[in-house]
């Protein structure tokens, strides 16, 4: 049996820890008794610099013949932001209709956290985010360029198709963890699309009496996670304040090196797409220091995904291991002084 992976490295440090972990999954996998087929693509901010655009036109429908997609990471000092964001990702995401966006944040030992007095195992959250939507809508527009009078419009929008998948998501995960869920959102004062969301978290409640729902405004969401991380389990929010939220999440749980993410289609008809929550970092692009972990992370999330749950486990077993293991090499937004191959080659010889 061979899975079909797109394998799209991306820009920056994205193509770096893809190359460095590919060889350590492909070797899990045969021992696990199955294979993965990659397609590579070369997609990305030095196509666009080329030809003019992240992808080519048919560039979704490459896709979706695959079983799931392993993304690097987007973003280019030469290339606008929203130009790699816009040719990329947000397609990808969209048009395969991968609603939710699944991000766990856990405090493993052996991992520092920023924040005084907290240790291994004390944080142990997951963030659902609203992936297809929201505030990442490309509706607006801007109107009389270079005048004075200049006007740009960025609407937000929640349909109740996106809002209730992502919410019936984050309670399912409730329902199966501690059965506690977080709403956040800001509809004090946006009291059109977030009261909306609301009204949906309201709606779904309905079917799981066994989960306890609180409601947080994102700036009280945001002091909490980091006053009290402890007490977050489940938290479900809307596309940009689950982006915000899960840089802070993964922050205090040590390191954007460990965060790792699942955009998930969960129709079925369109393959889900994995990735590390970190960006192209190009600070340190080519240095061959950029930790691999967050991506391995998300290939165990992807394993998973595909039914292969002995192998991402063992996968998340093994990073765990080493992150407990005080002389195992770790990269510098560690606290250490190893590379990137290192690191992977310390966890290859773990496995
Ligand atoms: N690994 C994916 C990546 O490059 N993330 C950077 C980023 O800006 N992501 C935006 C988003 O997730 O909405």
């Amino acid at each position: 049996m061979a899975y079909e992976i797109a394998l799209i490295p991306g820009d920056g440090i994205g193509e770096e820890v893809l190359t460095a972990v590919r060889p350590l999954v492909d070797d899990l996998a045969a021992s696990a008794g199955f294979g993965l087929d990659y397609t590579d693509l070369d997609w990305g901010s030095e196509r666009y610099l080329a030809e003019g655009a992240m992808m080519p036109e048919d560039g979704i429908e490459t896709l979706r013949s695959h079983d799931a997609i392993l993304l690097g990471a987007v973003g280019h000092p030469d290339v606008p932001d929203h130009v790699t964001l816009h040719g990329l990702m947000l397609p990808i995401r969209k048009r395969l209709n991968q609603q939710v966006c699944k991000r766990p944040a856990t405090l493993l030992e052996g991992v520092e956290s920023p924040l005084r007095g907290y240790g291994g195992g004390d944080v142990d959250l997951v963030v659902f985010r609203e992936n297809t939507e929201g505030e990442y809508a490309d509706v607006g527009g801007r109107e009389h360029r270079g005048f004075d009078h200049e006007v740009a419009v960025q609407s937000a929008v929640y349909t109740r198709e996106g809002t209730e998948t992502v919410v019936r998501a984050a309670f399912e995960a409730a329902a199966d963890r501690e059965g506690y869920l977080t709403n956040v959102t800001k509809s004090n004062a946006q009291a059109h699309g977030m009261v909306f969301w609301d009204d949906v978290v309201r709606e779904v409640s309905e079917d799981y009496p066994g989960v306890d729902v609180e409601r947080l405004l994102v700036d009280a969401a945001a002091m909490d996670f980091v006053r009290r991380p402890e007490e977050f389990d489940v938290v479900v929010a809307s596309n940009l304040f689950g982006d915000v939220l899960t840089d802070l999440g993964a922050i205090v749980t040590g390191s954007l090196g460990l965060a790792p993410s699942a955009n998930l289609a969960l129709d079925g008809d369109a393959p889900s797409m994995f990735e590390p929550v970190h960006g192209s970092a190009p600070d340190i692009a080519g240095e061959g220091i950029a930790n691999p972990l967050a991506t391995v992370r998300s290939v165990a999330m992807l394993l998973d995904h595909l039914g292969e749950s002995a192998a991402g486990t063992r996968l998340e077993d093994a990073v765990a291991d080493q992150l407990a293991d005080p002389d195992a090499p770790r990269t510098p937004d560690l606290g250490g002084d190893a590379g990137t191959d290192a690191v992977v080659a310390a966890l290859r010889e773990r496995l």
